[in-house]
């Protein structure tokens, strides 16, 4: 932070800093895994950022939260069991929860700063955390999901980028795992990063996905004033063996209000444009 301004500055996104005024820095601190800063901004509310990157201003947040719950949640036909690997903020787990048919969420991230610090300035969203329905687990996706098989309807991976805590879950042997996890079936949703900055990462990723043997492997995106270049996106993916389903295709939605997602949203987020689709789709 410098003369009252926050520059989110890192080589992922190089040459570029999404910069916010600061009203008031609320909380410091360097957890077992990361620097959790938490501030006040002008415009955007409170604003958490770890190692450096922005996580989730409360103005902008629902864009993010809303799509990456809601486009496997509402093209599954009946979400009882729904894992959260990261979003320790408690966001995904609010969308998760506007579904009637859930009966059991468990949240599992590596950091309990994470949920600890959003209690307190992001209630919005971590308030949820306390509902009855709800588990939080403080550890490893990664090994969390060894011990579990054919035990889930949805996975959504809200994680962070791909440095640091989160590498792993990038990468090949936690597709599997997340294939293994879901019950037939099943649906994943995982931070896919952006199409401006990491089209090579992108493919690679969705590449892993189709080599470990999931039924469909989509990508789909959201605008999002706060995170790198305005844009980020999701890589979805259905297990073979439900009913004949389409990721595209929302069959039963929330029923609580959304800000971001409907109908339309759902399937226009699959449509890419031309430069990603190409380099995605031909290589
Ligand atoms: N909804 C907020 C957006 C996030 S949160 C990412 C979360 O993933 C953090 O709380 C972090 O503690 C957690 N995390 C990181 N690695 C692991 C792991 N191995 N297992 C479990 N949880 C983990 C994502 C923001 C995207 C930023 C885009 N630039």
């Amino acid at each position: 932070i410098q003369d009252g301004w926050f520059r989110e500055i890192s080589s992922q996104w190089p040459g570029q800093a999404m910069t916010l005024k600061v009203n008031k820095i609320l909380h410091v601190e360097k957890s077992l895994f990361q620097d959790v800063l938490v501030f006040e901004s002008e415009t955007y509310g409170n604003v958490l950022v770890l190692d450096g990157a922005i996580q989730c201003t409360e103005r902008d947040e629902f864009s993010y939260q809303e799509m990456i719950t809601h486009l496997p949640m509402a093209s599954h036909p009946n979400p009882e069991r729904v894992l959260v690997i990261g979003g320790g903020d408690g966001g995904v787990v609010r969308e998760v929860l506007k579904y009637d048919s859930v009966k059991e969420v468990v949240l599992c991230d590596i950091d309990e700063a994470v949920p600890r610090v959003s209690k307190i300035y992001l209630p919005h969203m971590a308030d949820v955390l306390s509902n009855p329905k709800v588990t939080v687990h403080i550890g490893d996706g990664f090994a969390l999901l060894q011990s579990h098989t054919s035990t889930y309807d949805v996975i959504v991976t809200d994680s962070s980028d791909p440095v640091g805590p989160a590498m792993t879950l990038f990468q090949k042997p936690f597709y599997q795992l997340l294939h293994d996890a879901l019950r037939p079936g099943g649906h994943i949703a995982a931070q896919g990063e952006c199409l401006w900055l990491h089209l090579p990462l992108i493919a690679d990723v969705r590449k892993a996905v189709k080599d470990v043997g999931f039924a469909q492997v989509e990508y789909a995106f959201t605008t999002i004033p706060t995170y790198p270049s305005g844009q980020i996106g999701f890589l979805l993916a259905s297990k073979a063996g439900g009913e004949k389903n389409d990721l595209k295709v929302p069959v039963k939605g929330p029923s609580q209000a959304t800000s971001y997602w409907n109908i339309d949203v759902h399937r226009a987020a699959y449509v890419l444009p031309e430069f990603s689709r190409s380099f995605l789709e031909e290589g």
